[in-house]
């Protein structure tokens, strides 16, 4: 069996500008002309400051949180990024497969908006429907026959820092380290009932959900509500509206009451505090699969790459990075790897800088959309510094390579980090 789905996602998204260009894709909510515009901003090396972090970015932190983060973020947990906050992968070591609430990245566009889910409703909606608009009440949802699955939220831009660090190369965007994602057990509906509950009809191309939270301006352009269109094959597939996360609610900074879960894709998808979902007959274009969430730079051409879909393959060590170690006595190196494509098939560490190489233990059953947990002895003897390396391969033979080919907005960083510490 392929772990890989079928190509339909990849070849839909492919032909989604072209149709865009040649006036067969709609703009939604937004002015095409400022589309444009920020397609060209993507192909420059512009900074989209006010997208990747906000001017809110720079408010006081109040000593553990953040002004539009509801839950405590202490800094032993997390590092403060603009309006979000990355997971310390330290913080994961001893916590199994799932990743506990209080320590989930948070990815706020703005701030994360207080939802009553007893007055909250689901509104689907749009010319892809064979009727009118249809509301779901969370009640409603929650009667709706369940599903249960572990799939990891990942930024598109996790690792985005390493670009400038490894490879000398400017990027706009969060700079994250390898901290913004999280796996969590999510429950929930699925999607393709609640969109056959309200009439979906053969002919829908694009489900469009919205969130909840405000309205984004960036350069005195308003991009309206967060959303980013999913194409129908993959919509009707293993999407989630999801309203738990770990066996509880839905924390408010994840989506409280509902989400949307698009396991193994980038970040982007799975909109949180979703309130509408446009069904649509035509392609559909936001911001968020433009200018943003696609490669630009000398590779690609000049409208970018497809919208980013799946998520790559990455690596890290469960450390501080500069954290330090005793000569001559034995530590046990942990960490995880994980991929949006083909699942993990093994995982090497290099404890001299990558000169050389040894199998780590897998601790999980490799899944897709999911992350390994590993393990590897070491047993300094040079003090000094050096660097730890943890490399993937997954199932379908791809190794992380030396480095990933840059992109202006540093998305999906794949390459092998390498990650300092000393002996003493
Ligand atoms: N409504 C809404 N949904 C959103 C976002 C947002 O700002 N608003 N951020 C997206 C991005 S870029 C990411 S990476 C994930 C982060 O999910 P988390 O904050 O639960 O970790 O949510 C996505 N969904
Ligand atoms: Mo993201």
């Amino acid at each position: 069996m392929s772990p890989l789905p079928p190509p339909s996602e990849d070849v839909y998204d492919r032909i989604r500008l072209r149709q865009w260009s040649a006036g067969r894709a709609r703009s939604a909510g937004i002015d095409r002309r400022d589309l444009l515009r920020l397609l060209a901003a993507g192909a420059a090396a512009v900074p989209m400051a006010s997208v990747a972090a906000p001017a809110q970015a720079t408010a006081a932190r109040s000593d553990d949180g953040l002004p539009g983060v509801v839950k405590p973020l202490p800094p032993h947990l997390f590092t403060l990024r603009g309006t979000n906050a990355e997971t310390n992968f330290a913080a994961l070591k001893g916590t199994g497969p799932l990743t506990p609430a209080d320590r989930f990245f948070v990815r706020n566009h703005t701030a994360t908006p207080r939802v009553d889910r007893d007055t909250w409703k689901l509104t689907v909606w749009g010319d892809g429907l064979k009727g009118g608009p249809v509301d779901f009440g969370y009640a409603e949802l929650r009667a709706l026959p369940s599903v249960t699955r572990t799939a990891f939220v990942e930024c598109a831009g996790n690792g985005r820092s390493f670009f400038a660090s490894q490879q000398g190369q400017e990027v706009s965007g969060t700079a994250w380290t390898l901290g913004a994602i999280g796996t969590a057990r999510w429950r929930g509906v699925r999607l393709g009932d609640v969109l056959r509950r309200a009439g979906i009809g053969r002919h829908a191309v694009d489900v469009l959900p919205r969130g909840l939270d405000a309205e984004v301006v960036t350069d005195g352009v308003n991009l309206g509500r967060v959303r980013r269109p999913v194409p129908v094959a993959k919509a009707l597939d293993d999407v989630l509206l999801a309203y738990e996360m770990n066996g509880a609610p839905l924390p408010p900074d994840h989506g409280y009451p509902v989400r949307v879960i698009v396991p193994s894709w980038v970040g982007i998808a799975n909109i949180k505090w979703v309130g509408d979902i446009e069904v649509s007959a035509e392609p559909l274009l936001t911001p968020w699969n433009t200018g943003l969430y696609r490669l630009f730079g000398p590779g690609y051409p000049p409208e970018g790459s497809a919208p980013l879909a799946r998520q790559t393959l990455k690596s890290a060590f469960e450390l501080a990075r500069g954290a330090s170690f005793r000569a001559h006595r034995r530590s046990v190196l942990t960490g995880r790897s994980w991929s949006g494509g083909a699942p993990v098939g093994s995982v090497e560490v290099s404890t001299d800088g990558g000169r050389h190489w040894r199998r780590a233990r897998l601790h999980d059953a490799p899944r897709a959309g999911s992350w390994v947990r590993w393990s590897a002895d070491w047993v300094p003897t040079r003090r000094g510094t050096t660097e730890l390396l943890a490399r993937a391969t997954d199932r379908s033979g791809r190794t992380q390579p030396k480095a990933t080919a840059h992109n202006t907005q540093g998305y999906l960083f794949d390459a092998v980090v390498r990650h300092p510490v000393t002996v003493s």
